[in-house]
């Protein structure tokens, strides 16, 4: 019997990305689609990767336990991806509340949901490596101690805890993956590997004159989303629930990142990029760097995509968006 999907953050780069890999293995893929003014579903994520059409929507949002508690008594699934979360780290300090009731509470409404209805199902929480915020060391496992720098990691560290005390208390199948940052063409405007990448593209075809960055030192450990969805998935189909790193294993200045995009296109950074504080965040994650031996040793999982790949990938994709 084919098996049975509910994905929060559906319409979401992850989301996307699952929803694809499990269409592929054969699942039935329920979304879970948040309301807005706009008609429809948010699914032009969906759309780019032609499987629009292929997932069951249901309309719910993280705040709202009862409509939680109906997606998942309607759908009976098998294995639950809560995705969904205010997932922008620097605007998690202009909506600190919302920010926790969304990202914090939310998984909380959803694992309590799972509880009442579906306690058999398998459970995958989307934690996050700004959980480790100020770095306690230089390559971060699943043992290095958390430092949470924002409302956002904070809020994401709390629905971490809350997801490894369902396990224990409630004996659930309940599985945290602390990934680290993924992108890819799909990857939101705001952050920052696609506002490059989409700026590139747009002064290559000669519409837009100036970047606008915040800091460029901060390092992060950037892999493909495409691949690490698939661990969210590996990490499901283990008979035991655990938590693991999802990482690439380097790291790169935001300063060489916006190098590798503006040389794909023969241009110097140095003649486009300006420093606006704007950009800049009342704290800093300065650092990231992942250790994911126990995802490869356990899941058989390697990120398989190189940085200069991917940002290659997203300049060609948003070359084709802007030339349209
Ligand atoms: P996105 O920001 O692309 O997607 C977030 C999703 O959450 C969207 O589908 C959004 O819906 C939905 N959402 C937001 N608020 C609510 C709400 N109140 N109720 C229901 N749905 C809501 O995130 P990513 O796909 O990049 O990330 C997926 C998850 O993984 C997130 O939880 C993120 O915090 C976490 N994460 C991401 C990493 C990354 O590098 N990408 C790394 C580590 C963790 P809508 O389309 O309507 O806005
Ligand atoms: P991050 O991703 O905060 O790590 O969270 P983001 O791409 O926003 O920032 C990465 C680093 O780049 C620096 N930076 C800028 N960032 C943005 N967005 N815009 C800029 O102009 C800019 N200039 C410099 C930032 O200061 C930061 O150091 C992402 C999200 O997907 C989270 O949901 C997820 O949990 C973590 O990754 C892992």
């Amino acid at each position: 019997m084919a098996k049975t999907a509910l994905i929060t953050g559906v319409t979401g780069q992850d989301g996307a990305y699952l929803s694809r890999l499990l269409l592929e293995k054969g699942y039935k893929v329920y979304g879970l689609v948040r309301r807005s003014s706009h008609f429809g579903v948010n699914d032009h994520r969906l759309r780019w990767l032609g499987i629009e059409k292929d997932v069951e929507y249901l309309d719910g949002n993280l705040t709202d336990l009862s409509c939680l508690i109906r997606a998942v008594r309607e759908t009976r699934p098998d294995e639950v991806y809560n995705l969904a979360a205010q997932s922008f780290v620097k605007s998690s300090w202009e909506q600190p509340v919302l920010t926790g009731n969304v990202t914090g509470i939310g998984a909380v409404n959803m694992l309590e949901a799972v509880r009442i209805e579906a306690p058999e199902a398998r459970f995958y929480q989307a934690s996050s490596s700004e959980m480790y915020g100020l770095i306690q060391e230089p390559l971060q496992s699943e043992t290095t101690p958390f430092y949470p720098r924002s409302p956002y990691a904070a809020a994401k560290l709390y629905a971490h805890w809350m997801t490894v005390n369902y396990r224990e208390s409630f004996g659930m199948h309940t599985t945290s993956g602390i990934l680290f940052n993924h992108e890819s063409p799909l990857r939101g405007l705001e952050f920052v590997t696609r506002k490059v990448t989409d700026a590139v593209a747009r002064i290559k075809l000669g519409k837009l004159d100036v970047l606008e960055m915040g800091n460029l030192d901060a390092k992060r450990d950037w892999g493909h989303a495409r691949d690490y969805v698939e661990a969210m998935w590996l990490m499901l189909q283990q008979d035991t629930p655990d938590d693991y790193v999802v990482a690439t294993g380097r790291t790169t200045t935001v300063r060489d990142m916006i190098t590798i995009a503006f040389a794909h296109v023969g241009l110097d950074p140095d003649d486009y990029v300006r420093i606006n504080p704007a950009f800049l965040r009342p704290a800093e994650v300065d650092i990231l760097l992942g250790d994911a031996s126990k995802a490869r040793a356990k899941l058989g999982w390697t990120a398989r995509t190189s940085l200069e790949d991917m940002i290659v990938e997203m300049v060609e994709a948003d070359l084709v968006r802007h030339k349209a």
